[in-house]
Order: structure tokens, then sequence, then C-alpha cells
């Protein structure tokens, strides 16, 4: 029966429930075009801007803009779109002004923009970003809403749009225990759309979604899939490598094409990133993108990239920087990249939620493997349906965005989750997705170590291609000497790499290397890993905690104020402590 609301009730102040009829549609995975190497129409710039603590935008149905009554007599608004103060988009609202810092909860933006039609049949919407949720509106529709901070989405307007467009998004970043991530993580909650919003114009039958990868165990041959939408779903696409004299076709049955092909492209890795232009046609629609070529496989307890062993040689990454947040330029993502080369690199992991885009554009270019993650980070509701869906969500918009990019060759499923039976459910579920989504890339997770036994046990591992393991002798457990007898009771079947140790530095601090929080108890720490791990024989790849010092509210001692001080660089970039020239050292004595 429905509740009884009362003769005196008013919806836009009584209403608890007021989001559920903004639930959906949601706008997800499925509605993902193809789209990174396409031209888009940038809507970036400056946009009206409200913070709005109480929800009254979703809770009084600003976006419908009523300004009169029944009878035409005006009402008295409590907004005022094109009068609110303009930001920045895309930024993070905390690092545009100080009164936003540590602001937290949903913000409304405003935009006006014209359109014209310049002969395309369809038009999408695209955000690179926005944390963690956003509301849609656009001429006084709502036309969706997102979950998930870090992966982009896009939805079709083609019917809502006008010559004159008010567009609306909510985003709200406000930390939910059934959110992905939880309420509780290890790093700064910023807010914001904080990467681009696109208009992306299409002809009436369009390439939706394409793969291209060496085929499983050969070096001569490539599998393409192909998906197209709109109207000609039977016609025949051409896939075009000019540098390989190379032009293929493929008939297209009900939009969905699978060919095998002969060729035999000189292999990307690290040492030689090697791209090709790929054009790809069908009806009226071209994408034309540089893409590398490579195999990655796990045998035994040996990693291989093109039938080489190799070592991966790290660092953990997050995505910030002290002056732009999570809305890092194209330039620090550059300087990151160097950076790790400078330490001898040939891996990074993008911690712990998908980074931008240009990140994997940019190491298939400079040469660097990458892991990428999704925000599965400790406490996460593990029984809760609808977070799964969201975990998966992210997962396939992830693989989606990036599936074409040589230098991704792990995909994590998440970050030191506690063994549980709902987590094995939840946390299997999405390392079986992963392969079965995208067979030619591994898939791997940052476990705990089985603190009982001291050693590197947890059920997830089965269902892992690499065992992540994050472990911190010296730190969290200040006995050192443990490490050894870890990795002696450990007898993984994989192999296994750290993906995290580390200690905590303030820079420029000195002292005895029994100083916690000292460059010399850090660069201690360093030492005594390098020196025990790298005797380990399972063990294929280090990526310590972290490449720079980042913002997170948790971390609040005299050394600490505001930040995790593990990095092996300063917030800023500018000073290098001591532990990072030791790991320079190491990796240069690793093949
Ligand atoms: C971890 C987490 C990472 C933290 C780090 C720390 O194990 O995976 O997110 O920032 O430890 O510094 O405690």
């Amino acid at each position: 029966m429905a509740e009884n609301k009362g003769e005196n009730h008013i919806g836009a102040l009584h209403d608890e429930d007021y989001k559920e009829k903004y639930f959906e549609p949601l706008i997800d995975h499925n509605s993902m075009v193809y789209d990174v190497s396409r031209e888009k129409e940038s809507l970036n710039g400056r946009w009206n801007f409200q913070i709005d603590q109480y929800d009254t935008f979703l809770r009084a149905d600003w976006y419908s803009n009523k300004k009169e009554d029944e009878t035409g007599l005006e009402l008295p608004l409590d907004h005022d779109f094109e009068q609110w103060e303009e930001i920045n988009v895309p930024a993070c609202w905390n690092t545009e002004s100080d009164k936003y810092l540590y602001y937290e909860g949903p913000a409304v933006y405003h935009k006006s923009f014209k359109y014209s039609n310049y002969g395309e049949d369809k038009v999408f919407l695209k955000l690179g970003a926005a944390n963690y949720d956003s509301y849609i509106f656009l001429n006084q529709k709502f036309v969706g809403h997102h979950q998930g901070g870090s992966t982009p989405f896009m939805l079709d307007i083609t019917e809502n749009l006008a010559k004159e467009n008010s567009l609306q998004i909510v985003a709200d970043n406000t930390r939910r225990r059934e959110a992905v991530p939880t309420k509780n993580t290890d790093w700064f909650n910023y807010g914001g759309i904080y990467r681009d919003v696109e208009l992306l114009r299409l002809p009436e039958t369009y390439i939706k979604d394409f793969s291209l990868a060496l085929a499983e165990a050969s070096y001569q041959k490539m599998d393409l899939n192909l998906e197209v939408a709109g109207k000609e779903l039977n016609g025949e696409a051409i896939l075009k490598i000019p540098e390989l004299d190379l032009e293929v076709k493929t008939k297209l049955e009900n939009g969905m094409a699978e060919l095998s092909f002969a060729a035999e492209p000189e292999l990307w890795s690290p040492d030689n990133p090697k791209l090709y232009q790929v054009i790809l046609t069908y009806a009226g629609d071209q994408i034309e993108e540089k893409i590398g070529f490579r195999q990655i496989k796990v045998e035994g307890r040996d990693i291989y990239l093109n039938g080489e062993k190799i070592f991966l040689k790290g660092i953990a990454a997050h995505e910030e920087s002290v002056a732009n947040g999570k809305a890092v330029t194209e330039a620090e993502v550059i300087e990151n990249i160097k950076l790790a080369k400078e330490m001898n690199c040939n891996y990074i992991r993008l911690a712990h939620y998908p980074h931008s885009y240009k990140v994997a554009q940019i190491a298939d270019e400079m040469g660097v493997m990458l892991w990428e993650e999704i925000p599965v980070y400790w406490a996460i509701d593990f029984k809760n349906q609808r977070t799964y869906n969201d975990a998966e969500n992210q997962l396939l918009e992830l693989i989606k965005r990036d599936i074409n990019r040589a230098s991704v060759i792990i995909w994590s499923v998440g970050n030191e989750n506690e063994d549980t039976d709902a987590r094995l459910n939840f946390m299997s579920g999405l390392a079986k997705k992963a392969k079965e989504i995208d067979p030619t890339r591994l898939v791997s997770a940052a476990c705990l170590v089985d603190e009982k036994n001291n050693r590197i046990s947890d059920r997830l591992t089965d269902y892992l291609d690499i065992i992540g393991q994050n472990e911190y002798y010296g730190w969290y457990i200040p006995d050192i000497s443990k490490l050894i007898d870890c990795m002696e009771n450990s007898k993984p079947d994989k192999p296994v790499v750290i993906t995290e140790f580390g200690a905590g530095a303030l820079s420029g601090e000195r002292g005895t290397k029994d100083d916690l929080f000292t460059e010399d108890y850090q660069l201690q720490v360093y030492q005594k890993q390098t020196e025990v791990l790298g005797n380990i024989e399972y063990i294929k790849g280090l990526s310590p905690w972290i490449l720079f010092d980042f913002r997170c509210p948790r971390r609040t001692n005299k050394y600490q104020k505001g930040y995790n001080r593990k990095g092996l660089l300063s917030a800023d970039k500018n000073h290098k402590k001591m532990a990072f020239y030791e790991m320079q050292r190491f990796y240069s004595e690793i093949e």
C-alpha cells in the first residue's frame, strides 16, 4: 500500500527517498562508443557552479526551471544558474578554491551551449570522469545517472538537443558505504568533473566497439573484433595497416564480426614502443588509431613478454598533483613516466582506480607497461548486488576504454580485501569477467599477507594469473626479519609481484636509520626489502609504494600534515628521497 504522505506533504522538503527517481536510466558500459582517437567537440571551459550541500537541485527539481505557478504567477526560485560563480571544467573543485578544499557532497554545474547539425545523425555527450555519482539534465529533462568516479561514460542525447541548450550536471563526491570505492580509503576525496566533457557526432551507422590484438600464441596472426550500431548492420568493414601493407575485409552479421588474419608486426615492448597506424572503415564511419602489438602471458612462475621472461621493474602511483588534484595534465603524466624511467622502471602500477585514458596512450608511446585497477578497495560492501554491479560496470568501462593499449598488461580487480566468502565470490566474479572480455591480458589483485601464518595465502589467487602481494615489513610490521620468514613460508604456484612495500619519510628529514619518518629509515627499509626480494625465485616484479607523496586526510602526525609520506619523491616532485636512488640502483642491476 502506498504510504499516506499527509495532507500537508511538500515533496521537495519532506521526501527522503527523492533520489530513487534519479537512479534510472543508469548510464553504463553498454552506451559507450569506442572514441579514444575520435574527433570530439569540447564543452570544457568555464561553467557556472554551485555547491549544493542539501541536494536541493535533486529534491526540488531545479532542472525544470519552472518559473510560474499554474495561474501564471511568478515563483520565487532559489537558483539562478547563469548568475552562479564560474569554475573550470575539467578540474577538481578542491584545487580551484581554498573554500572548496574539503567540500564533500553534491555540486551543480551549468553550461549553455549552441548546437548546429553538420549532417550527423547521432550526438553523444561524453564525460571523461566525475567523482563519484553524476546526474545529467539537458533542456529541462533528466537524461541519466552514472556511478563510478574514474571511468568515462556516454549517452545518446540526439533527441534532447536543441539549437540553444541548457545542461546541468550534479556531481556528488559523497563517500558511501555501498559505493566503489566505499567510505574509507587512504587517499583524498576529490570532487567535480575532472576530465573532459565533449560532444561526439556520429553518422547513421557507426563503429561502436573494436579490438585488435595478436592472436593467442601467435606472432603471425591478428584477431579483430568489431561491433557496429545504427541502420546498416550487415555490411563490409575494411581494416588497413599501411605500414604493413595490409588490407583485410570482413563481413558483419547483425552488427558483429570476428576475423583472424595473417600479419607479422614488429612487436611492442618498453624498449621498442612500436605503434602502427590502423584505419578501420565501416559504412560512412572511420577510426584511425595508433596501436601496438605484443604478447603477455604467464607460464609456471614466470611472466613472458613477447616470449621472453620479464621482471616488472615498477613503481606505484596515484593520479594526483598538488596543483590540480586528480585533474592531472598531459605534461604531468609525461613527467611521472619520465621519473619512473629515470628510476629504471619498465612498469607502473596505476593505483587504485582508473587513471586518465591519456596515461595509457602516453605509456604506449613512451614505452612503459601498466597495471590498471578498479577501486574495489578495503572493506567494500561485498554482499550487496548493486555494489557488485557497479564494480563490474567500472571494470567493463575501463576495459572497453583501454582495450587497444599495448602498454596495459594487467587488469587488477582490487586491493587489500579481507579473505571472506562474500569477498571471494565478488572478486572472483570480477576476475572471471575480465578474462572473459579480454583474454589478451593478465588478471591480478593486490592481496593482504596471511598474517596469522605469516605467508602468502589468499583464496582469490586461484582466479588470478599473477599474485599481487602488498606487504609492509619494516613499517606496519616493524620487524623486517619476518619478511624472510614470510617468503620462506610461501609456496605460490604463480608469479608473485610485490604490489606494495614502503615506509614514510618527510622529504629532507634526516636522522638515524631507526628514526621513523626520516629518509634514513625509509632508505634502510628499501635496502632490506630489495636485498630479500631480489633473491626470491618466485618474485617477478615490484611496485613499491609510491612514486610521490599524496594528500590523505587520515595522515595527521607532525611529519604527515595531511599527506601520506611514503613517496620516493616529495608531493611537489621537486625532491627525490634517498630511497629513490636505491630503487634506481636495484633495477639497474636486473636484466
Ligand atoms: C596500503 C594501501 C595503500 C596505502 C598504503 C599505506 O596497503 O594499499 O592505499 O596508501 O598501504 O600507506 O598505508
